[in-house]
């Protein structure tokens, strides 16, 4: 027999010893000082005894063991197994890694920080007294922000954000983007491009804020997750529509000069992989394409940023032409 904990001969209770020890390795670890004092002390018991301990009555009149630790007992003699025990072990991590991203503010990092305190819930999250503004708020409305929104709904947001912001000013141009524009029968969010021409930078900042202003007057939009600030060229919020249920839905609002309208616009329609490909493709023919424009590639690149003089940024049409590839349709943009 090997010297490993498995094969270690502890008597009629070996099973319950050996997974036992590894939620005690798990909680140690942790430095989870109570679990630990728990289990050392369950399993110093156990080894003591003779007989076998099967059921959680049975276990919970030895001295040392509780309640809970008796009911895992009893589990792991019906079972042979604790389903505890693979939670810890992270049994389904990228699945919980994925649950706990889609909270707003929540990225790789704080999601595996989370993962390796114990969280596996959105309740656990909840618990947490460490949340941001944004994280709580996202958590309060998680299952309305998980859903797909239907297209038509989509269009209920867009046209209230359309017609408020012509209120303001008739000449803003107000195009609802990303999976909308690619004609899908649902959306994750709506996003929207606010552009104008011959307006500054300055100036279209200056009607965000108003229409914000608006939009929460309205009771239509409902929080702002970031770039609510002067300069700020986007607007990253929730709304809700009563004809969409009042379901609060993430909303994406983007300021753009008309310079980089073609750009912008074939950034935000996507898909994000159909970019790709369009980078990968002005790159192959000496050109550098991002939501800025087509600029020429530069000549030494100092960073991966980098990019050499303008060749096109007004025009969507213009700027497939200059790649050598057709003007493909929105809906057919998905790779
Ligand atoms: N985008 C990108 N790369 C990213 C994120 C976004 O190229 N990492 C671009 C392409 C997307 C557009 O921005 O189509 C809008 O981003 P969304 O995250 O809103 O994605 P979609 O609107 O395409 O899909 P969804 O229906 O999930 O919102
Ligand atoms: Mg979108
Ligand atoms: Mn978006």
């Amino acid at each position: 027999a090997g010297e490993d904990n498995i094969a270690k001969p502890d008597g009629p209770n070996a099973l319950v010893i050996n997974i036992l020890s590894l939620m005690l390795h798990h909680y140690e670890a942790e430095g989870d000082q109570w679990r630990t004092l728990a289990y050392r002390k369950a399993i110093a018991t156990l080894k003591k005894q003779t007989v076998p301990v099967r059921t959680a009555a049975q276990a919970v009149k030895l001295p040392g063991i509780g309640s809970r630790l008796a009911d895992k007992i009893e589990e792991i003699n019906k079972t042979g197994d604790l389903k505890r025990l693979k939670y810890t072990q992270g049994e389904g991590k990228f699945e919980v890694l994925e649950l706990l991203k889609r909270i707003y503010g929540v990225g790789n990092k704080t999601a595996n920080k989370w993962y390796s305190e114990g969280i596996r819930t959105l309740d656990d999250v909840r618990e947490r007294k460490d949340l941001t503004a944004n994280q709580q708020t996202s958590l309060d409305h998680y299952e309305d922000f998980a859903e797909r929104i239907p297209r038509d709904n989509v269009t209920k947001h867009f046209e209230r954000v359309r017609d408020a912001v012509h209120e303001i000013d008739p000449e803003i141009e107000a195009t609802a983007m990303g999976s909308y524009r690619r004609l899908q029968p649902d959306c994750g969010d709506i996003d929207i491009i606010l552009t104008k021409r011959n307006a500054s930078r300055h100036d279209l900042t200056v009607t965000l804020a108003k229409l914000l202003d608006v939009l929460f007057e309205q009771g239509f939009a409902k929080y702002t997750f970031g770039g609510i600030e002067a300069n700020s060229m986007r607007w990253l919020g929730a709304s809700a529509h009563p004809d969409d249920g009042n379901k609060w839905r993430r909303m994406d609002i983007l300021l753009v000069p008309w310079e980089e309208r073609g750009a912008a616009f074939i950034y935000y329609t996507g898909n994000d992989i159909f970019n790709r490909s369009m980078r990968l493709l002005a790159q192959k023919k000496g050109y550098r394409l991002n939501e800025k424009g087509l600029f020429l590639a530069p000549h030494d690149r100092k960073s991966a940023g980098a990019v050499g003089p303008l060749v096109c940024g007004e025009d969507e049409e213009k700027i497939f032409e200059t790649l050598g590839v057709p003007n493909r349709p929105p809906h057919k943009r998905i790779i």
